[in-house]
C-alpha cells in the first residue's frame, strides 16, 4: 500500500522573484524589481532571488553573451543591496528542480489556461506565432515552478507579471485539487510602489524593456550619466507644462511617466511631485529629473563595474546560491515525484 503523503499545513513567508538575463537590465527592472528586491531582504524575510536564464533562452540567445548577462545581472542585485550572504542568490539552469517541476505543472496547466496569456501575445504580435518557440508559449508554467518549489508564498514583480502570477496559483490550486493534497501555498503577488510599470522614454503605452530594438527607449544599470542625461533630454513628452494634480496627467501617458520615475527615484509620491514642480516646463524639470537619475544609478553602475572585473568571483557566488537553493527545492520536488505516484528508488 501507498504511504500517505504527509503535507505542510502552514507556509512560512517566503519570497522569490527572478529576472531574466535576457540583455542588460533597465531602470524598470531596478524600480520595479531590484530595489524592492533589496528591501524584502532587509525586513528580515527568507528571499530567495534568481537569474532565470532559462526563462531567457525561449527566445534565442547568443551564448557567450548569455553568460555576460547573467554575470551582469547578479552584479546589479548585489550593486542594487541584494546580500548573497544574507539572501540566496543563483541561475536558474544550476538547479534541476526548475525544469523538472516545470513538466509536471506543464501536466496541470490547462492548453485554455496558456491560451489567454497576454505576455506570448504581446512578444509574438506582429510576428508569425507558429514559430514561436514552444517554451515561450510554456513560460508561465515554468515560471509557476520557479516560484513552487521553494513553497514560497510572496513574490514581488512588476505589474506586466501579475497575469502569470495568477496563473501560478492557478496551478498550484489544481495540482492541490487533484492530488487531494494542500502541498503548494497559493502564492500572493507583492506589485508596490510608484514604479510598478516604468514606460518607454520614447512611447508612454509601451513598457520599458530590456529588449527593446531602440536602446533610446530604456535607461541600462550600464549607462554612463551623459547616457542618461541625454536619453531623459530626448524623452518624448508634450508640449504643456506640469499641471497642479495627478488629475491632469489623465490622457498624458509620457508625462505621467517621467513624474513616476522621478517619485520612485526619490522616494516621494507622484502627487507630492507634481506639486512641487507644478507649472514647470519640460525643459526644466527633465534635467532635474536627470540628475536625480544619475545621483542614483552611477553608484550601482560603479559598483557593477567593480564587480564585473572578477567574473570568477561572480560564478563563485552563484554557485553557493545554487548550492544552498537546491537544499530547499530537492526535498520538495522529491515530494511532488511520490504525490503524483513516481517511483523513486535509486540509492
Ligand atoms: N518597465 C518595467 N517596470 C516595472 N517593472 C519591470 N520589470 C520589468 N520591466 C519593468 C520587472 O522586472 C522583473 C524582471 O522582469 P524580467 O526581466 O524577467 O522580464 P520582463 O518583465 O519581460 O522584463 P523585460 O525587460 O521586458 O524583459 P524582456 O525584454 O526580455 O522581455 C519583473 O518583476 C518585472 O515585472
Amino acid at each position: 500500500m501507498a504511504e500517505p503523503v504527509q503535507t505542510p499545513q502552514a507556509f512560512s513567508k517566503r519570497i522569490f522573484s527572478g529576472i531574466q538575463p535576457s540583455g542588460g537590465l533597465t531602470l524598470g527592472n531596478y524600480l520595479g524589481a531590484l530595489k524592492r528586491f533589496a528591501e524584502k531582504q532587509n525586513e528580515g524575510i527568507d528571499t530567495i532571488y534568481c537569474l532565470v536564464d532559462m526563462h531567457a533562452i525561449t527566445v534565442w540567445q547568443d551564448p557567450a553573451k548569455l553568460r555576460q548577462q547573467t554575470r551582469e545581472g547578479a552584479a546589479a542585485f548585489i550593486a542594487s543591496g541584494v546580500d548573497p550572504a544574507r539572501s540566496i542568490l543563483f541561475n536558474q539552469s544550476q538547479v534541476g528542480a526548475h525544469a523538472e517541476l516545470a513538466w509536471i505543472f506543464n501536466c496541470v496547466a490547462r492548453l485554455g489556461w496558456m491560451n489567454r496569456m497576454t505576455q506570448f501575445k504581446d512578444k509574438t504580435a506582429g510576428k508569425n506565432a507558429e514559430n514561436a518557440s514552444l517554451g515561450l508559449y510554456a513560460y508561465p508554467s515554468l515560471m509557476a515552478a520557479d516560484i513552487m518549489a521553494y513553497h514560497a508564498t510572496h513574490v514581488p514583480v512588476g505589474e506586466d507579471q501579475k497575469q502569470h502570477l495568477e496563473l501560478t496559483r492557478d496551478i498550484a490550486a489544481k495540482f492541490n485539487h487533484d492530488y487531494g493534497v494542500e502541498f503548494f501555498p497559493i502564492v500572493e503577488p507583492v506589485i508596490e510602489g510608484a514604479a510598478t510599470r516604468v514606460m518607454s522614454l520614447r512611447d508612454g503605452t509601451k513598457k520599458m524593456s530590456k529588449s527593446d530594438p531602440s536602446d533610446q527607449s530604456r535607461i541600462n544599470l550600464t549607462d554612463d550619466a551623459d547616457a542618461i542625461a541625454t536619453k531623459i533630454r530626448k524623452a518624448k513628452t508634450d508640449p504643456d507644462p506640469l499641471p497642479d494634480t495627478l488629475d491632469g496627467l489623465k490622457d498624458r501617458p509620457e508625462a505621467r511617466n517621467l513624474v513616476n520615475i522621478y517619485a520612485a527615484l526619490s522616494g516621494k509620491t507622484a502627487a507630492d511631485v507634481v506639486a512641487e514642480h507644478a507649472g514647470a516646463q519640460f525643459v526644466s524639470f527633465k534635467p532635474k529629473l536627470a540628475e536625480l537619475a544619475v545621483a542614483v544609478l552611477s553608484p550601482i553602475t560603479t559598483e557593477m563595474n567593480r564587480l564585473l572585473r572578477d567574473p570568477a568571483e561572480i560564478d563563485r557566488v552563484l554557485g553557493q546560491g545554487a548550492d544552498r537553493a537546491e537544499a530547499i527545492a530537492r526535498p520538495i520536488v522529491d515530494k511532488v515525484y511520490d504525490i503524483t505516484g513516481m517511483i523513486r528508488s535509486r540509492r
